[in-house]
């Protein structure tokens, strides 16, 4: 008897398990109702009287040996099972690498959140647009070179002579939106869609295919070109800074009558002259106008009873001027080196 508990507890003390399994039969041989040491204290009983004191002293210990082996391995396993189910093997290590916003959701979100303040509602529609959304609506002539596949990008053109107005294409302005809103609002109107565009351009310092715009659209009994300017000015101070002044210039567009541009006073040499304002003391920010009575009576608006305004800027010229960002690429590139420059940013 006592030779054979020898021999199990040097079988017990070698015992390493690798798995769950090798621990269960470990448990199964040693310790449960049929094991080893169940069937040696059954011969207990048999034992001499005069052994009695010293080989239950030894199978105390040996249970004791076995009970604690199978405890530690137990909970070793119970403590990297946790471990793994709580880590991302997959995760970089400390420190962490933190991300930061694109300049053009950056300069995007500024415009969004200074138009709300004064109850702006952004709207947005689909890239993939038609004809009728983009330029016959907007009151683009038939053979406007807009419309033109050297500015356009098509997905299909039905008659390359004509446009139709079923004809597929990707939106060069996000106007479309707003012809969308119009179509299917009553004014009062205020809303504001920024969104991507796109035109068929060689890629340049100062031109891409794809870029981004915010346009807005307030339509109402009685706006004024007044009601624009000073809406205009609101953006510009909020934008730029308080003491930034604005002056507008006459221009065309086709949804617009009249139309202008506006420029804002340079805040980097603040109007004496400098290279990003070309010595002019001005940088030119957005186009605008009354919106032409063609485009509200194409879209079922009351021309007599109704005027508004409109006004579209590209994002990534205001974030050109707000970071002083001379290459347009940039944007498109995703090269951490630029993208880690706006961490500070919102
Ligand atoms: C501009 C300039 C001037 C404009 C017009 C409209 C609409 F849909 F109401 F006719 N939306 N945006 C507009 C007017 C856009 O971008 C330079």
């Amino acid at each position: 008897m006592l030779e054979k508990i020898n021999e199990l507890s040097q079988e017990i003390n070698t015992f390493s398990a690798l798995s769950n399994e090798d621990l269960e039969s470990f448990r199964l041989k040693f310790l449960s109702k049929k094991g080893l040491l169940s069937d040696l204290f059954e011969d207990f009983k048999n034992i001499a009287p005069e052994h009695k004191k010293e080989v239950g002293q030894k199978l105390n210990l040996l249970k004791q040996q076995a009970l604690e082996k199978y405890n530690t391995i137990k909970s070793s396993f119970l403590v990297t099972d946790e471990k793994s189910e709580g880590t991302d093997l997959s995760r970089s290590s400390y420190p962490f690498q933190l991300g930061s916003r694109h300049p053009i959701s950056i300069v995007r979100n500024e415009i969004i959140d200074i138009f709300s303040r004064i109850g702006f509602i952004v709207s947005e529609g689909p890239e993939i647009e038609n004809d009728d959304h983009v330029f016959t609506k907007l009151n683009f002539a038939p053979e406007h070179p807009a419309r033109d596949m050297q500015d356009t990008f098509y997905i299909s053109r039905l008659s390359m002579e004509d446009s139709n107005p079923e004809d597929i294409l990707l939106r060069t302005h996000t106007s479309s939106v707003q012809v969308r809103v119009m179509q299917s609002q009553k004014p009062p109107i205020r809303t504001i869609s920024p969104g991507r565009v796109f035109r068929n351009e060689a890629i340049s310092a100062r031109a891409h295919c794809i870029f981004h715009q915010v346009e807005g659209l307030y339509i109402d009994e009685n706006v004024s070109f007044a009601d624009l300017k000073q809406t205009l000015l609101f953006f510009s101070r909020e934008m730029f800074g308080k003491d930034t002044e604005i002056r507008l210039r006459p221009s065309y567009f086709p949804f617009t009558e009249p139309s202008a541009e506006m420029d804002v006073s340079c805040k980097i040499c603040g109007g004496k002259g400098c290279n990003v304002c070309k010595y002019t003391g001005w940088l030119e920010v957005l186009g605008c106008g009354m919106v032409h009575p063609n485009v509200l009576e194409a879209c079922n608006i009351d021309s007599k009873k109704y005027t508004g305004f409109a006004f579209g800027m590209g994002i990534e010229r205001l974030a050109m001027l707000k970071y002083q960002v001379n290459d347009l690429r940039l944007y498109f590139e995703n090269d951490i080196r630029f993208l880690d420059q706006f961490k500070t940013a919102l």
